[in-house]
């Protein structure tokens, strides 16, 4: 179908002038986390690729882990989007992603010995996406261990996130692109930055000669998969076919709209889609975002729900809150619908996905985060400032819990009166629907309301 723009006659000639027609495509579906991460997106994209052509990672690197439980198997992917297991879908990683290349090649073979199997042709990787190196690693390290020092670390996954998008915005970081390039000026690029980091962190140790060579190898290894991929993507829209958008990481980890600086690199809300994968904001349709029914975080940085008692402790055992990258704990706290309605200003979501439910069967209470205040007066607005975001205190309202267990319910209609409520509720406060409800961790356990 094609919409006409404006059909009325802009010349003074007489004639009709032909005008440009905006054709309406298919929209792209954006899959992205609500909190700080973790909420279930693996399995929310999972769900949703059976019915897509192709699901792209459009930033982030390998700090992210998405779990896919399938089929008994369970599946964490790093840098490869999770619809790799979808056997007709195409993977992409997008323009936004940083690419630390044996982290991808060791991801790949993880899950061909779980088997994976006739991905070659189904991953396409960006010429334009950033080179994580081991180096950056390194200066991640580095430079948590500085901060530490003065009890200002941030908790990263060391997987050298920060200083690679560092080295992207300094315009000295190495793209895909440059490695399958002139190999001589990749080194040279190679070997400069290297020392601009040997100079910073004189504890650095790079063997540049080594990882020329290694490098060299990566190349051949990458290339049948490298495309450019704001054409390729253009096409696949064109051609109707159906996208996904697999968000990693999440909106309070966004470095501009998150607990800065106590966040990732990357703009982990709606504008890294565009900016990550080059596709106009016009072609976003369905913005799903992924919310846990209760809220965790790993790393450093305030929590203004969190549970520091027995209760934390409960839904940190019971929902096997470890981190997925670095197996960490996760810290854990009650539902903060104040913080959503924040992210959902930021991300506009569409519909939601409320993951984890059943973790809450065996609570008798269940507190909802609705509003902070600040040295005593009630805020309006979710504090931009790390110091105020830490004093907040938060207004409660406690729904009584259903004590049933809810992993077996498939219909929305079969739970328990008050976990319908908790959901409604949940509802009626952010203004969007809930249109799915997690209740375990396989591709199954999950209800679909109509
Ligand atoms: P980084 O490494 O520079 O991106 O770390 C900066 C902050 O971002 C947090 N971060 C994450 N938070 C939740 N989940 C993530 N992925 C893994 C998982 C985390 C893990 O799925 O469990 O295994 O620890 C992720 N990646 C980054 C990080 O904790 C810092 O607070
Ligand atoms: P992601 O980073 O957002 O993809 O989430 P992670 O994979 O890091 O963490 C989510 C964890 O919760 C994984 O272990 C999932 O298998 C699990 N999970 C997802 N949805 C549900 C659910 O509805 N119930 C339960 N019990 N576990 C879930
Ligand atoms: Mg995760």
């Amino acid at each position: 179908s094609v919409v006409h723009v404006n059909n009325t006659n802009g010349n003074t000639m007489g004639s009709p002038r032909k005008r440009a027609r905006t054709e309406i495509e298919p929209k792209v579906t954006v899959i992205l986390g609500a909190q700080w991460g973790d909420e279930g997106k693996g399995k929310v994209v999972d769900m949703l690729a059976t019915d897509a052509d192709v699901v792209c990672r459009c930033q982030g690197g390998n700090n992210a882990g998405h779990t896919v439980v399938a089929n008994g198997i369970e599946y964490d992917f790093h840098l490869l989007p999770s619809g790799i297991i979808s056997p007709k879908c195409t993977s992409v990683i997008g323009n936004g992603v940083v690419i630390h290349l044996p982290g991808l090649f060791d991801e790949l073979e993880k899950n061909i010995n779980k088997g994976l199997n006739n991905w070659e042709n189904r991953l396409v990787i960006s010429d334009r996406a950033h080179l994580v190196f081991d180096f950056h690693q390194q200066v991640d390290g580095f430079q948590e261990q500085e901060k530490s020092q003065k009890g200002q670390k941030l908790g990263t996954t060391k997987k050298g996130i920060g200083p690679t998008y560092s080295s992207k915005a300094t315009r000295n970081g190495i793209r895909i692109g440059d490695l399958l390039g002139d190999f001589t000026q990749f080194s040279d690029k190679f070997q400069a930055l290297a020392a601009m980091y040997q100079r910073m962190f004189p504890d650095l140790i790079v063997d540049v000669d080594a990882e020329l060579a290694r490098y060299q190898k990566y190349a051949e290894k990458v290339r049948p998969y490298v495309k450019e991929t704001v054409y390729y993507l253009d096409k696949c829209i064109k051609d109707g076919k159906k996208i996904l958008v697999e968000g990693a990481n999440a909106a309070m980890l966004d470095i501009d709209f998150g607990t800065y600086p106590y966040v990732t690199s990357s703009n982990c809300s709606v504008g890294g889609v565009c900016t990550g994968l080059g596709i106009p904001p016009t072609r976003i349709g369905e913005v799903i975002g992924v919310v846990k029914a209760y809220t965790t975080r790993v790393g450093d940085g305030p929590f203004p729900t969190e549970l520091l008692d027995e209760i934390g402790d409960q839904l940190q055992q019971r929902g096997h809150e470890i981190g997925v990258t670095t197996k960490r704990k996760r810290r854990c706290g009650w539902l903060d619908l104040f913080l959503l309605k924040y992210t959902n200003m930021v991300n506009g979501y569409t519909a939601l996905c409320l993951t984890k439910l059943d973790i809450l069967d065996t609570l008798p209470e269940i507190k909802l985060g609705i509003g902070y205040s600040l040295r005593g007066e009630r805020i309006e607005y979710f504090p931009s400032n790390i110091a105020d975001l830490s004093s907040v205190k938060v207004e409660y309202i406690t729904m009584p819990g259903w004590l049933t267990c809810t992993e077996e319910v498939r219909e929305f209609i079969d739970l328990p009166e008050n976990a319908k409520r908790y959901v409604e509720k949940v509802e009626e406060i952010l203004k969007v629907p809930v249109k799915w409800i997690g209740v375990g961790k396989g591709r199954e356990s999950i209800i679909t309301i109509h």
